[in-house]
């Protein structure tokens, strides 16, 4: 019962690392992309699908729960894992952030924010208490503390400002948390991209020996190479023998470039949202299936995956589903993609167990030839 996370093998090279990490719903193998499903589901797939990518742990949002159905019906489920019938870890995010990127007419305050909800216009305020309250509600096994997660283009005084907020708010999670045995309470690094407001917000979030720690704030409107900076600075602030969660990067250089700074798990809504849109994601590279060159295909979508999709259906066939708008086209490709990304950190994973990280993906640590990234 309980958490611990113990490291396997670290890289020669770089910074990282393979680790189990125990949960109370099962171990999670980092480093590990880690699906979403925000409304606790992951959009279109089964958990027995979902358990076929080599997801471990998946992730829900206290934001849209709250909202609907509301955290007294999950509880009343019995909890997240009986209420979608997921048996693994789960990890609630705790709303911060998507107050700040989804909801019109929003307050911040000290005491916390206060919004419009989208759903029925009704008044809303959310504060750390509240957050902590509806994620001890929901029961995943991870929760995250409530935090300010400024746009890019904020101002260093802003930044510092949302930054010790942010802090505020935390001792007051840490406060208001009723199940710290059964729960993970993690602490969510911000600071933009400021480095040192990042490694003061590190220092401080670390005395407060947390069971886990975040880098948030970042994949937020700025450039790449300054999401790979503040990584670098910040991951290595954090206490080796606890897990690092770097919050909605999903792409295959910056999550290559976080796991050599330290970093264990990633989530992403790429994957799904992408498959609901007819993208599949092959070997680092975005088919639209719809693509009339793909009409005559009788090939898998990728030869080399061993997922359910590619191993029973063709891009013909996909092609077929995605232009006649067919449900089953937008499942088979969100599973594709979501078992590509797992299996990219996967391969992460065994390459530094086998300590080949370093030259395996010096393709994608190497710095961007920005003639051809997008
Ligand atoms: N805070 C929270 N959730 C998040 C973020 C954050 O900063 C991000 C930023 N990439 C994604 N999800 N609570
Ligand atoms: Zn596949």
């Amino acid at each position: 019962m309980g958490f611990s996370y113990n490291c396997q093998a670290t890289c020669s090279q770089t910074f990282a690392r393979a680790g189990v990490w125990n949960t109370p719903h099962g171990i999670v193998e980092t480093p590990r992309f880690m699906p979403v499903g925000t409304l606790a589901t992951v959009k279109g797939l089964t958990p027995a699908q979902l358990q076929t990518t080599g997801a471990q742990m998946i992730l829900a949002n206290t934001y849209h729960l709250h909202l609907q159905p509301g955290e007294a019906i999950v509880e009343k489920a019995g909890g997240l894992h009986q209420f979608m019938a997921w048996k693994g870890p789960i990890l609630t995010d705790s709303g911060g952030f998507q107050v700040f990127s989804l909801s019109e007419l929003r307050e911040i305050k000290d005491s916390g924010v206060t919004f419009r909800s989208p759903r029925d216009g009704r008044i809303i305020e959310i504060t750390p208490e509240r957050s902590i309250q509806i994620q001890n509600a929901l029961g995943a096994d991870v929760i995250m503390a409530f935090d300010e997660c400024p746009p890019a283009n904020t101002s260093r005084t802003e930044v510092e400002r949302a930054t010790q907020r942010t802090y505020r708010w935390l001792e007051r999670c840490i406060n208001a948390h009723q199940r710290p045995q059964e729960q993970a309470l993690f602490g969510i690094v911000q600071g933009g991209i400021y480095p040192e407001l990042r490694c003061q917000a590190a220092r401080d979030l670390v005395q407060l020996d947390l069971p886990g720690y975040a880098i948030g704030g970042v994949s937020v409107g700025e450039k790449p190479e300054l999401i790979h900076q503040i990584v670098d600075i910040t991951a290595p602030l954090l206490p080796p023998h606890k897990p690092r969660y770097l919050m909605g990067v999903g792409t295959y250089r910056e999550m290559a470039k976080a796991v050599a700074a330290g970093v264990d798990l990633f989530d992403c809504v790429i994957p799904t949202r992408f498959g609901r849109h007819g993208t599949a994601m092959v070997q680092g590279e975005r088919w639209n299936l719809k693509n009339a060159q793909f009409k005559e295909d009788f090939r898998p979508l990728d030869e080399t995956c061993s997922c359910y999709t590619c191993q029973h259906f063709t891009r013909a066939y996909l092609n077929h589903l995605i232009k006649s708008r067919e449900m089953l086209g937008y499942i088979l490709l969100s599973l594709h993609n979501i078992a590509e990304l797992i299996r990219f950190t996967q391969k992460m994973r065994e390459a530094i167990l086998s300590d080949r990280f370093a030259s395996e993906f010096a393709y994608w640590l190497k710095e961007e030839d920005k003639s051809l990234s997008s």
